[in-house]
């Protein structure tokens, strides 16, 4: 299940109370204070993890709380501290403050850790407040409660290329001979339900994410077919790739579905129009595939760095797309 959405509560745990006690021991009267101080208690800290794919396992987990610390001993013993509790969470995901919708941190970086709820202070034992003037002080100290705050999580997937197109034309065939992810690939609509990702390793060694996301129909604003939810995980590429089925074979037009496709974007947000793009004529194999990709460069006159024609399932025509999408992905710098 790809879940890329959740509110989850989090606790950190108190510290552990400060005790009073007294040294007793054979043959030394009146020993003096002895309580040791409470243990800290575990604080909540995020880590971005890149191996994850979703918010999957939090789907059971609404409630996390850490381990509160250990109260203290007498003779000096420190109460245990609890064990920072560290939660992965998938890279691209937005942190927010489940009430203000404030965002708090935006996971970019692998690796990446942030605190998210700091633990509570322990209380200090009666030893702590012996001085010359107080040589048996009665007093000890609580700990203090652990931060508790409650986030919602949003996944934005963060690539370089996203695949737009509609269901049924090709994107996942694409993706999986560009990249060495298997991926379910079917002739039947919504074949993918929810976003593939992988990379195409150059031989410079630098790679580049491309993402493969559900197929968008006309009024999918509407949230018609699989809505326009997915196109949040296209949101951050750089560039757009737009995979127009050219074969004919579909009951639908190619020219219209690159209208509908970039009128749907456009209504999504009018930045997702502004990012760098290419068109990609897919199922060039097929019959009538070669007429209706001349009438439509004749009615989307692009120039060739930005207009392709491949054949996905045959491996046909992906050498000087890939070098353009590795041109354009990598124009402001590697990232991966
Ligand atoms: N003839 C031909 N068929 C292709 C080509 N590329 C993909 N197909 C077929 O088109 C069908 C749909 O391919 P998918 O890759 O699943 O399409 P998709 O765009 O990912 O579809 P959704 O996930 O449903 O949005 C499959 O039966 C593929 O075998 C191609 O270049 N030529
Ligand atoms: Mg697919």
């Amino acid at each position: 299940m790809f879940i890329y959405e959740t509110t989850i509560s989090l606790t950190a745990g108190s510290g552990g109370n400060g005790v009073v006690a007294w040294t007793r021991e054979k043959f030394i009267p009146k020993g003096g204070p002895c309580g040791g101080n409470g243990g800290n208690g575990a604080s909540i800290v995020l880590r971005v993890n890149t191996q994850i794919p979703s918010l999957e396992s939090y789907r059971n987990q609404r409630i996390i709380v850490a381990e509160n610390g250990h109260a203290g001993g007498a003779n000096l013993r420190q109460g245990r501290s609890g064990k920072n509790l560290v939660l992965d969470i998938p890279c691209g995901t937005i942190v927010r403050d489940a009430k203000t919708k404030e965002i708090l941190y935006d996971c970019t970086e692998d690796k990446e850790k942030v605190i998210i709820c700091k633990g509570g202070k322990g209380g200090k034992g009666n030893d702590t407040f012996k001085s010359p003037t107080n040589q048996a002080p009665n007093t000890c100290t609580e700990g203090t409660p652990g931060e508790s705050r409650e986030i919602h999580l949003e996944l934005k997937l963060i690539a370089d290329v996203g695949l737009v197109g509609m269901p049924n034309a090709g994107k996942s065939t694409f993706l999986s001979k560009i990249t060495h992810v298997k991926v379910k690939i079917a002739p039947y609509p919504f074949t993918t339900l929810h976003p593939n990702l992988s990379f195409i390793q150059f031989d410079d060694f630098s790679r580049v994410l491309v993402a493969d996301i559900p197929g968008i129909i006309k009024d999918a604003h509407d949230n018609r077919g699989l809505g326009l939810s997915f196109l949040k995980h296209v949101e951050r590429t750089s560039v757009l790739v737009f995979i127009i089925d050219i074969s004919g074979q579909e009951v639908r037009d190619p020219f219209e579905d690159f209208t509908v496709l970039r009128n749907e974007l456009k209504l999504y947000s009018e930045e997702m129009l502004q990012k760098p793009f290419l068109v990609v004529l897919n199922k060039i194999d097929m019959d009538d595939a070669e007429e209706n990709a001349k009438a439509f460069r004749e009615k989307y006159p692009f120039d060739p760095s930005t207009l392709f024609e491949i054949s996905a399932m045959n491996v046909l025509g992906f050498d000087p797309l890939i070098a353009r999408i590795k041109e354009l992905a990598q124009k402001d710098g590697k990232r991966f």
